[in-house]
């Protein structure tokens, strides 16, 4: 082949190569690119045309025109791929810009939710009994045997363990039916005088109604000391009612039984409603049942420690849910853990 034509072959590489720089950055689309690479890399383009071309051209010839259309090949593949890195990144700052959060602005329109009123009862509860000398204390959730009924007296086989409808893990353990199993790890841990309260959330597995659920809230409190009677029961009872409804209230005692108290009973306090007058809460009586309470039985102080010869002492445990369906006049126990809106943003 003479060298004038090797020289056009030469040139018509080059001018290839330029015409597709042009075009390749000009291009700006993906498509746009696919379209080029065939055009000026495929099976059907001018480059493979002139390779087609160069048969009979002699070895050297051939060796020149084949390292410089691969030259130009590769350059044209790198120009491609650079290119497609281009329009990529490009289309990603759009996207950036497009979604971009800037933390440092402050919240505006999101509106902040409220305490649960069982949440803040709670505090309020802690609140009284603390400024009345007693510690707060919290229960486990999941106790023994042991706390939840041997320490109080209830062996297995008792049938008072039948008052409460209780659940059981596969282990053995309770979902504590009441907060009385904290009672004796209090008095065991520390020496009287002991005052204290326990709140948390107790279980049974009972029918729900309007005043009964399966998981509820309950107040104990204990407290233990050289000469502590009955009558310092209801006081600080009366006391708490009082601050926390806002109103003197009367109390009354009634027996009943609670094997881990002796003696044992319900106390009731006048209605809130109609200051002990008589009406459909209270059932026209004048008072409510409220908790269950007693003196520490003998036995339970033993099992802690204590010389019930030396110290005596009562305990109480009632429903907190109870008393704020009587603050609030709610009629149904449910509607706290319902998750109904309406009734939780009211409080
Ligand atoms: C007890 O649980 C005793 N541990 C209370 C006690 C403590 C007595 C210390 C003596 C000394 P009782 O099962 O009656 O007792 O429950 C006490 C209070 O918890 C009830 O008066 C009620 O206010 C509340 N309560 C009980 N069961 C439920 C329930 N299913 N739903 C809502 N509240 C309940």
């Amino acid at each position: 082949m003479e060298n004038s034509k090797v020289e056009d072959l030469l040139s018509k590489i080059n001018t290839l190569l330029d015409e597709a720089g042009t075009k390749i950055n000009a291009a700006d689309n993906l498509q746009i690119l696919e379209a080029l690479r065939v055009e000026y890399l495929g099976r059907k383009s001018q480059l493979i045309d002139i390779l087609k071309g160069i048969k009979d051209a002699e070895p050297s010839q051939k060796a020149k025109l084949g390292q410089r259309s691969n030259l130009a090949k590769s350059q044209i593949e790198n120009k491609i791929q650079e290119k497609i890195k281009q329009i990529k990144e490009k289309e990603l700052k759009a996207i950036e810009l497009q979604e971009e959060i800037d933390i440092s602005i402050p919240p505006s329109g999101i509106k902040k939710g409220h305490k649960h009123l069982i949440t803040t009862t709670i505090e309020e509860v802690e609140d009284i009994f603390m400024r009345m000398g007693f510690e707060v204390h919290y229960p486990y959730a999941i106790d023994d045997d042991y706390h939840n009924f041997e320490s109080l007296n209830i062996p297995p086989g008792h049938p008072a363990r039948d008052s409460w409808d209780t659940f059981w893990t596969e282990q053995g353990k309770i979902a504590i039916t009441h907060t009385s199993s904290m009672q004796n790890r209090i008095l065991s841990q520390q020496k009287p005088p002991v005052r204290a309260i326990v709140i948390g959330r107790c279980f049974r597995n009972e029918a729900t109604d309007a005043r009964h659920e399966h998981t509820f809230t309950q107040v104990e409190g204990v407290y233990v000391d050289k000469g502590i009677t009955l009558p310092d029961m209801l006081g600080t009872l009366k006391e708490f009612f009082s601050k926390y409804y806002k109103k003197d209230l009367a109390v009354k005692f009634t027996p009943d039984f609670f094997p881990f108290v002796e003696p044992g009973g319900m106390m009731s306090l006048s209605c809130i409603l109609c200051n002990g007058e008589g009406c459909k809460v209270c059932k026209q009586t004048g008072w409510l049942e409220l908790l269950g309470c007693g003196m520490i039985h003998p036995k339970v102080l033993e099992m802690a420690g204590i010389d019930p010869k030396t110290y005596s002492g009562f305990a109480w445990g009632f429903g907190l849910e109870r008393l704020i369906m009587l603050k609030n006049n709610i009629n149904d126990i449910r509607l706290f853990n319902s998750g109904d809106l309406d009734f939780i943003k009211q409080f």
